[in-house]
């Protein structure tokens, strides 16, 4: 299983059988990828879903200052520029974008940090009737090559809060690789409102408000190719803190609303 995983460790005969058995089935999955100046990884990102067979992908463009439009479009992917500022501000954009379509909706990020080949394992796992599929980092055969102390203790703090508070047993939080049926997207995107990193930390605390099922797979976590993340420990953070505020105190409403 750690081989199937690995990027470094796949071989070129597993990846062809891989990628064989798949495309089959890949035009029912449509890769959503928020992306902000990523001119130097996102051709990879892009060439390594073809690969896969994956080839529905769009691009949120956070308004680039480089070529990351230009560099998405020459590899085929659909652009959206986005409106507003902000990862959860591009990923909600996408969840209500006309043009989502496929069985199952895949959310990676364009900075070579999450691993294509994985992409099956959270399909499987929606295929056997869960709505939302998360990576997880901290799972048996997970790992993250990207992980500081600082994001180490505050995603440990903040998984134990979200797991407490609303009866879940998440083993990670602040990790954007992910697989939603599409009605479980049409579900939560209405109660969607986070603009920054704190968006999968609301999603997963929103799935679970709303009943949806959702399990983990395993997931490594590279480090981004080229470039500086946009993340700043202490300020999103704290935005994430928030956020885990914000919903204790708005615990019912969300069902109230539902029913
Ligand atoms: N559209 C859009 N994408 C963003 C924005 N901020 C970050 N991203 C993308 O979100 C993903 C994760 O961001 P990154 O800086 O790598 O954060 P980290 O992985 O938490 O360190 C990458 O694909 C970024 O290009 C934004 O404001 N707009
Ligand atoms: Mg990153």
């Amino acid at each position: 299983m750690v081989a199937h995983l690995h990027r470094a460790t796949h071989s070129k005969n597993s990846f062809s059988h891989t990628r064989r058995l798949n495309r089959a089935c890949n035009s029912d999955v449509m890769v959503i990828i928020p992306a902000l100046n990523e001119e130097k990884n996102i051709a990879t990102v892009i060439q390594e879903l073809n690969q896969m067979g994956y080839d529905n992908i769009l691009v949120i463009d956070g308004n680039s200052t480089d070529r990351t439009v230009e560099v998405a479009k020459e590899f085929g992917a659909n652009i959206i520029a986005q409106n507003g500022s902000g990862k959860g501000d591009a990923l909600r954009q996408a969840f209500n974008h006309d043009g989502l379509d496929g069985k199952a909706i895949v959310m990676m990020d364009a900075d070579g940090s999450m691993d294509p080949k994985e992409i099956p394992l959270f399909i499987e796992a929606l295929d056997s009737g869960v709505d939302l599929v998360k990576g997880s980092r901290f799972l048996r055969y997970g790992h993250s090559e990207d992980m500081t102390l600082i994001r180490w203790i505050g995603n440990r703090f903040f998984v134990s809060l979200v797991n407490l508070f609303w009866s879940a047993n998440y083993t990670d939080l602040c990790y954007g690789f992910g697989a939603f049926k599409k009605d479980a997207i049409k579900k939560l995107h209405p109660y969607l409102k986070s603009t920054n990193f704190e968006v999968e930390t609301e999603i997963f605390i929103k799935a679970k408000k709303l009943g949806l099922v959702v399990t983990e797979v395993p997931s490594i976590e590279f480090r981004r190719r080229h470039g500086k993340s946009n993340l700043s420990a202490f300020r999103d953070g704290f935005r994430i803190l928030k956020t885990i505020i914000e919903e204790l105190v708005s615990r019912r409403s969300i069902k109230l609303h539902h029913r």
